[in-house]
């Protein structure tokens, strides 16, 4: 007998509980979660840029990842001048533009 929808019964249960889990995530601290989001990002496009592995993404490396017209945005993400992206570099200017180096 099937008189009542057992897998009903049991996949409201799992959205409850993914609910639950998602409400408990969020509200642990929203803020934190997503600076670390942020923060992961940057990283991960840092070491995509970083050909070399020399710890700093010159100008040849960021036109790889960005295209022959990114001289100004280079600049403005290299914010001591130096000619090189430092990871602290990318993740600030990136956490200042909403998550990826824009084009310019
Ligand atoms: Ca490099
Ligand atoms: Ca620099």
């Amino acid at each position: 007998m099937r008189a009542f929808p057992e897998e009903e019964v049991r996949m409201i249960r799992v959205a409850m509980l993914m609910m639950a889990a998602a409400l408990t995530f969020g509200a642990i601290a929203p803020g934190v979660a997503l600076a670390m989001d942020q923060a992961g990002r940057s990283k991960m496009h840092f070491d995509m840029m970083d050909k070399n592995k020399d710890g700093g993404v010159d100008l040849a490396e960021y036109k790889k990842m960005m295209g022959p017209n990114a001289d100004a945005a280079f600049a403005a993400t290299d914010a001591d001048g130096n000619g090189v992206i430092s990871l602290e570099e990318l993740t600030a200017y990136e956490a200042a533009h909403g998550g990826h180096g824009g084009h310019q």
